[in-house]
This record gives structure tokens, sequence and C-alpha cells, in this order.
């Protein structure tokens, strides 16, 4: 569905969630001027038993001149209701009951509660519906003023605990957006209220210590509170890595913090939420969500606290950390492997930005940092998957086509130049180019998880799952690495 064809509605109901965020607000905000824009008459609505206390959704109303109102029925000529940040027909929704023939849409970020269909827009990956209704409304080419931008960056900024939880691509674009900063600042600043400080402390005082890490669990609260105390808890000697939860109505959140090299947040987060939500973010500050519906049907009844305690348990017992050049894999004993053939892309850093500069790689995987550089190439894999590769090594491992490079993908991936600000997208820059016959590597698949610390990065790593494979190349053991079971499949057979 596009946004385009809810213009033809002239009474338009925007509905948040009950206890409205700051997320529902500012992407129902959003939504509002643009339905307004085709003159349209768009009210914003919230139903439920509490009406907005919090003070920084008082600062936030007032200051960006936001009507919302706390509603008792809809509008009687309402002929379209759309639920932003929640589905209607979930449990955290109030279920208004609807005028005769009037439609029903549903944009959301959460996962799907309700069956999709042709009028839902649910995105589960995406840290806030401000990033979704964002998105939406860029594809329109709808010209959104300062208030507008400032509404949706401060959706994404308070679901993502400031920004530091967000975890696609598209967060990561929304969170450079134009705003007002001091209006930001005054709105962080009045988060907490007194009883507030108490939950916190409540908190740090309600501990578990699992080997390294710290389990604390809050009362139910705003997720902001979460990732202050998770802050504060990382910082403790002997914490190398922090997870602060509390119990929602529909789930758990989790705000996690690590200062390890050998735990990144964004994976813990998502090893801990895998089967039952999702969790991600970067590799010191990530954060979760559990659903209890999911979780009921993997853990057959586990308390929520006791799950939880499992997962950080299971997660120190299931992986084996490899540090390239210096491990024990006995990898000449390992099956021989040839690489396909198969078109891949790639980019010169230096066709997207001038020599010298600093560069971003932004992919779905995560931001690499580099430096544009004759001798840096980017690798675009058979999966999309960009990765910097040197010029020798690509020189001596590919044909080069000359054949521009031809891909559709869910995210194209950006190059984003961190001292001036630009942005490049670097499929214009790429070529398509063909690995030659003949690279050989050893493979086997991982029987359990698996980091691999690379030549390439001193602070990141490879992480690989049961299935996927651990890979180093024939005459040089040392330069070892992770290839997923799908690309595996698809790019190497067995000698
Ligand atoms: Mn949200």
């Amino acid at each position: 569905m596009k946004l385009k064809e809810l213009a033809k509605y002239r009474h338009i109901t925007i509905q948040c969630h009950d206890i409205p965020d700051a997320d529902a607000i500012c992407s129902g905000f959003a939504l509002q001027c643009y339905l307004r824009s085709f003159g349209a008459d768009a009210g914003l609505i919230y139903g439920g038993t509490a009406k907005i206390s919090k003070p920084s959704l008082l600062i936030l109303l007032d200051m960006l001149n936001i009507e919302i109102s706390h509603a008792e029925e809809l509008p009687p000529e309402t002929d379209l209701i759309i639920t932003v940040d929640c589905q209607r027909g979930a449990g955290n929704v109030k279920n208004f009951d609807i005028p005769l023939g009037a439609a029903v849409v549903v944009i959301d970020h959460h996962r799907p509660e309700i069956p999709e269909n042709e009028n839902t827009i649910i995105r589960p990956h995406l840290a806030s519906c401000a990033t979704l209704v964002w998105d939406l409304l860029r594809k329109e080419n709808f010209a959104m003023d300062n208030r507008i931008q400032t509404a949706l960056y401060y959706g994404l900024f308070s679901d993502t605990n400031g920004l530091s939880e967000a975890r696609h691509p598209l967060d990561r674009d929304l969170a450079e957006i134009q705003h007002d900063a001091g209006l930001i600042k005054k709105l962080k600043n009045s988060a907490i209220t007194p009883d507030e400080l108490d939950i916190i402390s409540g908190a740090l005082r309600k501990r578990e210590i699992i080997e390294n890490i710290g389990l604390f669990q809050a009362q139910p609260c705003d997720p902001n509170l979460l990732g202050f105390t998770s802050d504060i808890a990382q910082q403790s000697v002997g914490i190398d890595c922090c997870v602060v939860y509390c119990l929602q109505r529909h789930g758990i959140k989790l705000s996690v913090r690590s200062g390890a090299r050998e735990i990144m947040a964004s994976e813990i987060a998502g090893h801990i939420c895998r089967g039952a939500g999702s969790g991600g973010g970067n590799i010191e500050k990530a954060g979760g969500y559990i659903g209890f519906k999911e979780l009921a049907e993997i853990s057959g009844g586990t308390a929520p606290e006791d799950y939880l305690k499992n997962r950080v348990k299971n997660y120190l017992d299931s992986y084996t950390l490899i540090y390239a050049g210096n491990n024990s894999v006995n990898f000449g004993a390992m099956p021989l492997y040839k690489k396909l053939p198969l078109p891949a892309g790639y980019a010169k850093s230096t066709d997207i930005f001038p020599e010298g500069s600093k560069i971003t790689v932004r992919t779905l995987e995560g931001d690499i940092d580099t430096v544009a550089d004759k001798d840096t190439y980017l690798m675009i894999g058979i999966q999309g998957e960009v990765y910097p590769i040197l010029r020798e090594k690509f020189e001596n491992g590919y044909t080069v086509s000359d054949n521009k490079y031809l891909r559709k993908a869910e995210y194209i991936p950006t190059v984003l130049n961190r001292v001036t600000g630009e942005r490049a997208e670097i499929t214009p820059a790429a070529k398509s180019c063909i690995p030659r016959e003949g690279k050989i590597v050893r493979a086997e698949m991982l029987a359990k998880d698996t980091k691999v610390f690379s030549y390439w990065d001193t602070e990141r790593y490879f992480y690989g799952g049961k299935g996927d494979y651990l890979v180093a190349n024939e005459g040089d053991y040392g330069d070892c690495y992770i290839v997923g079971r799908d690309i595996f499949a698809e790019s190497y057979e067995r000698l």
C-alpha cells in the first residue's frame, strides 16, 4: 500500500496506542501533517484509561503544537482509521466501534499480532514507527518541515534510548536528519519523574551476576529508564555486559550494554530474543523485545525471569572464540571447497568519495568505518552484503567485467562521508566482477555458535550460528572468516 492512496479519504482519524509514547504521538503527528496537505480533516487521538501525563510528552505537545485528544469514541464521520505504532485488534489499543464502511489501516513496527493484508504496513525490523512513517513520507516526496522532522527524530530517539539502540540502516539514516536540537535536549532532561528514580535504584539493587554478565530487573517502566539504568550498571567493575529488563503488558523489554570485545551488545540482544522477538543495536548498546505469546510457544510456560537467566547462561556456553592467526583450529583437516564464479559487485572507494575521506559504509549488517583510498575497494557479495577488501586481494581473486552492477535489494548500502556529511549510494559506482576460478578454501559447518576475530577489525567480530560455515583460504589459514549457510550453499562447491 502507498500512502498516497489514503489521500482520497476526507475524514481521517489517526489513533495511537493507549498510554501513548513519543514514538506513537510523533509518528501520528507526521502522518497527520501529510494527510492534511491533501485537505483531509485528520484528527489524532488515543483511548484507554489514562491521559498523557509524562512531563517530556507534555512539553513535546506544547512546543511542537501537536493536537492530540483523549477520546471515548471515534468521530462518527470517520471514513478511515489508521492506527500508528500499534495494531488495531491488539491489546494495547482501544478497539473503538468503527462507523459503517470506514476503512482500517495499520502502520506499525512491532511484531504482527493481527493478520496482515494490503492495508497493513508492519515492519518489525525498524526500531521506531517514526522510521517507518519517515520512510513512507520520503517515498511520497513529501516536504517535511523542521517541526515534522524534529517530531520524527524524537520518536526514533525515544524508542532507541537516545539513538543508541537503532538497528536498521533506515533508523540510522533518520538519526541524521535536521532537527531542533535545543528542543530534544530539553525533552531529554525532562525524562524522569522522582518515582522513576526509585525504579532505577530498585533495578540496580535487584541484580543477578552470571559470570561476567549482570541481569537487572526493573519495575514496569518507560523503556528509556532501562537505558539509563544499563548505562550506570555497565560502569561497574566485574560486569562486562549488562542486561536490564522489565515486564510490560505484552512482553519483556530489554536494554543491553557491553564493554567487552568478546560480547557485542547487538549480538547478545539478538541471542536472548531469538525465537520469541527481536533484538539489536550496535556493539556497545542494544535493545530488544520478547513477546509473551511467542515466549509461551517456545518455552512451555517458563517464567520470564528464568527464561532470561537461561538465555544468558546459554549465551555464555554457546560460542567458541577464534582469533585469526592465533588459534588451535585444524583447518588442514577440513574438506576442500571451490568458490563458484558467481557474479558479485565492487566499487572503488575513491569513485565514491575523494581519496583520504573518512567514510562509513552503512549496510544491513551494521556500519563499517574506513578511509577512501586507492587500495580500498568495497565488495558487494551475492546477497548484497558489503565489506571492504584490499585492492591487491581483489585483483588476485576477481575478474572485472565491464557490466554495471545491477541488483535490487531491501536496502541499498550507502556511504557516508564522515567529515562533510555527504551521502552517496554505492550502486552507481559499482561494477560487476566474477571470482576467478580456483579460489580454494577449507570449510566446515559450525556445530556451535562461533565468533571469529579477523585481521580486519580489532573491535568487531564475525558471528556465525550453528549451520553456518567456518572458512579459511587454502594457503593462508590466518585469513579465516564466517560464511552464512545460505551464501555458502550458493557459492561454494565441495571438491
Ligand atoms: Mn514504537
